[in-house]
């Protein structure tokens, strides 16, 4: 589709496609710091910025809740993150939102935006969704639950029962499989039986839809379509997109040992970044000289972020104790 079939503005469009491309020109910059030893761990979203940026975009950050998982960088920055904060998880510093440098880099949480921290057992964000979602549907409350999971977490018991019981009670919750065809290196011919996962819907009596996570309009209108079922009190959906892995699983592995090069090379043609690019210029909403300015604002902003973020303290020895339990000082 094309992008102006959002029915978003070209101002919308554009700052959009800005915040796709911060995503993935900082995650270029978590690979570097992973590489020269600064950071401990990187695990990318690189592939499904363009997804996650129109699936964030259909909701009202801030209002709504998200339980993301590890991949979602770009979805939490729409909800409120910024570089900084997501460098000063990757350092583990006492600043980190997310966890004041105790989680893994990349395990998203942050109170002021109702991002809510998730463990890295995958798919045990799900249930906790289904929770939130009862809550607020038992406090009358207006907001809406999303939470993403790989396709390879699925095949979780937590899957089953967080969809079952949001179907049975109704709940406002929207469960999206980011499927990027691996659970590490198994793919997705050896993790489920059924042609889409979205077809699982069905059976759990939700609404359930598979998109492209690569076409923006796409995306975003199929997440509005669910948030509007949340919000009419219609109840759960499953949205499976369809996205990439344009990296190995994490920073401690190397995909050319499991996916053939031929494989690799055919993935980056259809890199979502370039596809989003090319739309803009296609459908006349920025120029190829506009795009370099957004790109070299973007490395400017990210050259900031990085040494803000380094600067920052350490947590200490003597606060080891400290922000791991609710209460605790
Ligand atoms: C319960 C559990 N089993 C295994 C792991 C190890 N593990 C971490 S990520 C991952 C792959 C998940 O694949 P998928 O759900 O497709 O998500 P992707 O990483 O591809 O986005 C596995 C097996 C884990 N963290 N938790
Ligand atoms: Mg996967």
């Amino acid at each position: 589709m094309k992008l102006k079939e959002s029915r978003l503005s070209n101002e919308e469009l554009i700052d959009a496609y800005k915040m796709v491309k911060e995503a993935r020109m900082l995650d270029e910059r978590l690979w570097q710091l992973n590489r020269i030893g600064k950071s401990t761990f990187n695990i990318s979203g690189q592939g499904a910025e363009v997804g996650q940026v129109a699936m964030a975009l259909a909701f009202e950050p801030k209002k709504d809740y998200f339980l993301p998982y590890y991949r979602d960088m770009a979805a939490v920055m729409v909800w409120g993150m910024n570089s900084k904060d997501i460098l000063m998880g990757s350092l583990g510093k006492e600043d980190d939102p997310s966890s004041h440098g105790r989680q893994m880099p990349n395990h998203y949480g942050d109170k002021r935006y109702n991002i809510v921290s998730f463990s890295s057992t995958v798919t045990t964000q799900l249930p906790l969704a289904t929770g939130v979602g009862l809550a607020m549907q038992v406090d009358k409350k207006d907001s809406i639950v999303l939470t993403a999971t790989g396709e390879g977490s699925t095949a979780q018991g937590d899957f089953h029962e967080a969809l079952n019981f949001a179907g049975v009670k109704k709940l406002p919750v929207v469960f999206v499989v980011e499927n990027n065809g691996y659970a590490i290196s198994t793919p997705n011919n050896e993790e489920f039986g059924v042609k889409k996962l979205s077809d699982r819907a069905p059976g759990y009596g939700i609404f359930g839809k598979h998109i492209d996570g690569h076409d923006f309009a796409e995306t975003y209108l199929a997440f509005k379509e669910a948030v509007q079922h949340a919000r009419n009190g219609e109840g759960a959906s499953l949205i499976e997109m369809v996205v990439d892995r344009l990296t190995a699983h994490s920073s401690d592995d190397d995909q050319r040992v499991y996916r053939s090069e031929k494989e690799i090379a055919e993935m980056k043609k259809h890199d979502c970044v370039d596809i989003m690019e090319k739309q803009l210029v296609d459908e006349k909403i920025l120029k190829e000289s506009e795009l370099e300015d957004i790109k070299n604002e973007l490395a400017n902003k990210i050259n900031q972020a990085t040494e803000d973020a380094e600067a920052m303290p350490n947590p200490t020895s003597d606060q080891l104790m400290t922000h791991i339990y609710e209460g605790g000082e």
